[in-house]
């Protein structure tokens, strides 16, 4: 394990150094992405558009005494337990002046559990608090649902200001499932009186080709394309259960989730469907914007959190 970050960390390196124009910009990242009780967990300070050498200064929001400082990025807890959460801050410090990552640490994970939504609202849903750094170019969304629902509903709505359907999946039909990208959608078929429970299903896509990928409890289907070029907008307001009308919300009832929704994940990334199946089993291979073992979430209205 210890020799892969070693490597990882070499390969970052190499590709650090960037044109001298470039903005510089720090993100941090935590790997493995979803934190794991009593194991290894390490935060990177990435710095892009600064090739000269970096100070590190590693902070904690709420304590007083900040925890690390000198020129290595990485910052290790070698075993992670629930103190370790909070709001972690890291200022990189090189020429061309300072940048500032922040990166919240939850440990509310959600394995196991899923959201029940008991009733037809138009007032209640989970918010999402965690959205994409930069606009977004790729990426995939999956979930889990279980409804007797025959009518449309609304799974996972992604608005920012110009485009209240930037990203939405949504189920139109039982045998219809339908992902919009910045207003347009396209449509996916998948069996109708499935076997009985809960399905699982992942939609990607990526804006140099417009493909979009879609998977039905791990199986992938014949790719479509929409949207070729554009661009999602990385100011979103994420909710799961209702559908958006506009960035503020506008939920129709008509449209709203009732039964279960859980293994919420997403990515700005496209995904192989090797790694969809990890998805589905809670174990990502790639590091989530937010995912179901670290999901920043608020609930709003009638929705529980059940075993
Ligand atoms: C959590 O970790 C901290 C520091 O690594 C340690 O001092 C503390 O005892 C641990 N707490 C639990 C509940 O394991
Ligand atoms: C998006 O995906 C394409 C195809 O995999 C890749 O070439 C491109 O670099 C990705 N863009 C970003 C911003 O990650
Ligand atoms: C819900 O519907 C009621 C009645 O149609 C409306 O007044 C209210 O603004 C709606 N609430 C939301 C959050 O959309
Ligand atoms: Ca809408």
């Amino acid at each position: 394990m210890g020799k892969l970050w070693l490597w990882l960390i070499a390969l970052m390196g190499l590709f650090g150094p960037s044109a001298p124009q470039e903005k510089v910009t720090a993100r941090i990242q935590a790997h493995p992405p979803a934190p794991t009780k009593y194991h290894q967990l390490m935060l990177s300070c990435e710095v892009s558009g600064d090739p000269s050498p970096q100070q590190f200064l590693w902070e904690k929001q709420g304590s007083k005494v900040p925890l690390q400082k000198g020129p290595d990025n990485i910052l290790l807890i070698p075993s992670f337990n629930k103190t370790h959460c909070g709001t972690y801050i890291c200022t990189a410090t090189g020429s061309k002046g300072s940048v500032v990552a922040t990166y919240d640490l939850w440990i509310n994970d959600l394995f196991n559990k899923v959201f029940v939504f008991p009733q037809e609202t138009n007032d209640s849903y989970v918010l999402v608090k965690a959205t994409p750094e930069q606009p977004l170019q790729n990426f995939t969304v999956c979930l889990r649902s279980y409804t007797d629902l025959t009518r449309p509903y609304s799974l996972f709505s992604y608005a920012t200001k110009a485009q209240d359907n930037d990203i939405v999946l949504i189920k139109f039909r039982p045998e219809e499932y339908r992902l919009y990208v910045g207003g347009k959608f396209v449509s996916f078929r998948v069996p109708k009186g499935a076997p009985m429970g809960s399905e699982h299903a992942c939609a990607s896509w990526e804006s140099t080709t417009g493909i979009v990928g879609f998977w039905f409890n791990g199986k992938p289907w014949p790719r479509k394309g929409v949207q070729k070029g554009y661009t999602v907008s990385h100011e979103a307001v994420i909710v799961l259960g209702q559908e958006h009308d506009s960035y503020e919300g506008g939920f129709d009832i008509r449209q709203s989730f009732v039964g279960e929704i859980s293994d919420v994940y997403m990515w700005d990334l496209g995904l192989s469907t090797r790694e969809v199946i990890s998805a589905m089993y809670n174990s990502p291979v790639e590091a989530p914007i937010f995912g179901w073992r670290n999901l920043p979430y608020k609930i709003e209205g009638e929705v529980y959190l059940k075993p």
